[in-house]
This record gives structure tokens, C-alpha cells and sequence, in this order.
């Protein structure tokens, strides 16, 4: 063996080390919302595996829905020195004073799955879908599933003030603007839960007369669309047939609903954010590659037509 090729496996060799000591030697903080939803148990989950495969240290703190938490815990990670800091901004405006902190720190921010209203140098890169799409996509569905038919909808909003609620409200708005025989006749916030989708669903029916009238329910989670199905149900109405439910997330237990006839439509959202996220940040750590400040997740239809039982097979267990 040449001196030349020697150096060269001992060049690829320290390279080798040095990259798994700096992942080894990365701590990173994660200001996570809560467990809300399922996709959210899933998006923890997922975190934590993607974090661990590299060999990270991820600092995890649960700020159960309330904004002041993360503020907390985020100073928290400042005051630790991490390496970086992951964060889901639960709602979008009031993040500027504590991104200029970490900003300051030179600790780099990245957001998960939902945005902020600050400037954009205050974070390293966005990972989340085009929630505007994920709305049009389920506002087109519905219109091209009713045609010229009058559908009254009801819709459960997300968390009042989250990227995801105002921008899923957006993109079905225009979706069925061009449709005068489809309009929205009630709206309101069921802050991305079962238990809170499944009462204000209650209360749609009360004031609809008992619901008949009601054509589809629009869900901006499933974990709303699958409490509004049993509020249905309970009132002895079938939703699946009268009224039609598309939401977003494409969690296991939509597509459960989807084989009981319960459910129609839903958009995918992948909870593996933090793979994207935690690639981009290894680039700019190691060689200051600058990554797109967003990076834009898929969004995908599902219906019962695609074979709901296996897409519900696929997705149980990874932590939803
Ligand atoms: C959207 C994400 C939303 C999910 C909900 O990107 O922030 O938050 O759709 C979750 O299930 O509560």
C-alpha cells in the first residue's frame, strides 16, 4: 500500500470521527407545544428518533400549549449554551424579543411546522408544509365532490392565531370561492383536539336544528374531524354520508374512520420535520452551507378509494 493511499484512508478516517464526534458532542433544545393532537405525539416521536440517529443530544421541553413556556424554556437553552434550538411556535406573533436573544447567542433557530410573524434572519430555515395549500387541497375536493349541490359546512378551526388555522382557513376559502352553492355557515375554534372538536361539533348541531342540514364538516386537524364524528354520531346523524368530513394530518385513526364510512377525505402532513431540519442544521454547522429559509413538506390526498386499512396499518406505531 502507497504512503499516498495510506494518508488517504487516514484522511477519510479523522474525517469520519470528527463528524461523528461533533454530532456526538451537538446538543440541541426543542421547544415542542404539547400533545395536542396526534400528529403531534407523532412529530415528538419522530423528533426524538431523528435526533437520537444522529447521535444528538436533545434537550426536550413540553410547553403545554402556553407561548410563555417557550419563551422559557428557549432562554432556558441560551442560558445552557446549546448548539442549537428547534422550536413549533404555537401561535405566530410575539417571538421576536426571544429569537433576537438566541440571535445574540449565536444560536441557531429553527422553526418546526408552523411559522412566525418576525424577521426572517431571526431564524436559520423554516420546515413545514404549505398550509394554504393543505386548505385548498381539502376545499377542492370538497367542491369537485359536490358539484353544483347547495353543502352548508361547518368548520373547526385550529388554535386561534397558528399559522396552520390561518392559513388551512385561507386555502379553503379560496378553494370554494368560486362556488356560490358552497358557503361556510359556522366557524370556530377547536384548538387542534378531539375533546374540544367533539363540543363545539355539539354545538353546530344544536344550533343547525340537529344537524341535517349540514353537508360536510371541514376540520383543520383529524384529531377535531374525529371528535366532530362522534358528536355526529351521538345525534345519530352519519357522518361519512350526511355530512361529508375532510381534515388534515393523516393520522392512523382518520383512516380508521375512513373504513368505518365515517371519514372522506384527508391531506397529509408528515410528522418528520425534524429530519430536514436536523440535516440542514449538520450543513451549516459544518461547512456553513446556508439552507432555503423554508423548506416545504408534502401535501397528499388521501380518500376511502386509497386503500384507508393499509395507510392505517402503515402509520400505527409511529407514535401517534
Ligand atoms: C400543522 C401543525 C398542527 C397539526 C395539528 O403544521 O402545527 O398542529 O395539523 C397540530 O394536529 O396540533
Amino acid at each position: 500500500m502507497t504512503f499516498l493511499t495510506k494518508l488517504a484512508i487516514a484522511a477519510s478516517l479523522a474525517t469520519a470521527l470528527t463528524s461523528t464526534a461533533m454530532a456526538a458532542d451537538l446538543v440541541v433544545g426543542f421547544s415542542q407545544i404539547g400533545s395536542e393532537s396526534g400528529w403531534r405525539a407523532a412529530e415528538t416521536s419522530v423528533t426524538k428518533l431523528e435526533a437520537e440517529k444522529r447521535g444528538i443530544d436533545l434537550k426536550f421541553a413540553d410547553a403545554q400549549q402556553k407561548q410563555e413556556n417557550q419563551i422559557k424554556a428557549i432562554r432556558g437553552f441560551i442560558a445552557q449554551g446549546v448548539n442549537a434550538i428547534l422550536v413549533a411556535p404555537v401561535v405566530a406573533t410575539g417571538w421576536e424579543d426571544v429569537l433576537s436573544e438566541a440571535k445574540e447567542a449565536n444560536i441557531p433557530v429553527i422553526l418546526l411546522d408552523r411559522g412566525v410573524d418576525a424577521p426572517q434572519d431571526l431564524y436559520l430555515t423554516s420546515v413545514a408544509s404549505d398550509q394554504v395549500k393543505e386548505g385548498h387541497v381539502a376545499g377542492q375536493w370538497l367542491v369537485d365532490t359536490v358539484k353544483d349541490k347547495d353543502c352548508k359546512v361547518v368548520e373547526l378551526q385550529g388554535t386561534v392565531g397558528s399559522t396552520p388555522a390561518i392559513n388551512r382557513k385561507k386555502g379553503f376559502e379560496d378553494a370554494i370561492a368560486g362556488h356560490a352553492n358552497i358557503s361556510i355557515i359556522r366557524s370556530q375554534t377547536g384548538d387542534f383536539t378531539r375533546a374540544k372538536g367533539k363540543e363545539v361539533m355539539e354545538g353546530f348541531i344544536k344550533a343547525e336544528n340537529g344537524g341535517k342540514d349540514i353537508c360536510a364538516v371541514y376540520a383543520h386537524n383529524d384529531d377535531m374531524a374525529v371528535g366532530a364524528i362522534q358528536a355526529l354520531k351521538d345525534a345519530g346523524l352519519k357522518p361519512g354520508t350526511s355530512p361529508l368530513v375532510v381534515s388534515i394530518d393523516g393520522v392512523p385513526d382518520i383512516f380508521a374512520a375512513m373504513v368505518a364510512g365515517e371519514a372522506n377525505a384527508t391531506v397529509e402532513l408528515t410528522p418528520n420535520m425534524a429530519g430536514p431540519a436536523l440535516d440542514a442544521l449538520d450543513a451549516y454547522l459544518k461547512n456553513g452551507t446556508m439552507p432555503a429559509k423554508f423548506i416545504i413538506t408534502e401535501s397528499k390526498l388521501y380518500t376511502p378509494a386509497d386503500n384507508p386499512q393499509g395507510e392505517y396499518d402503515s402509520r400505527k406505531g409511529l407514535g401517534y
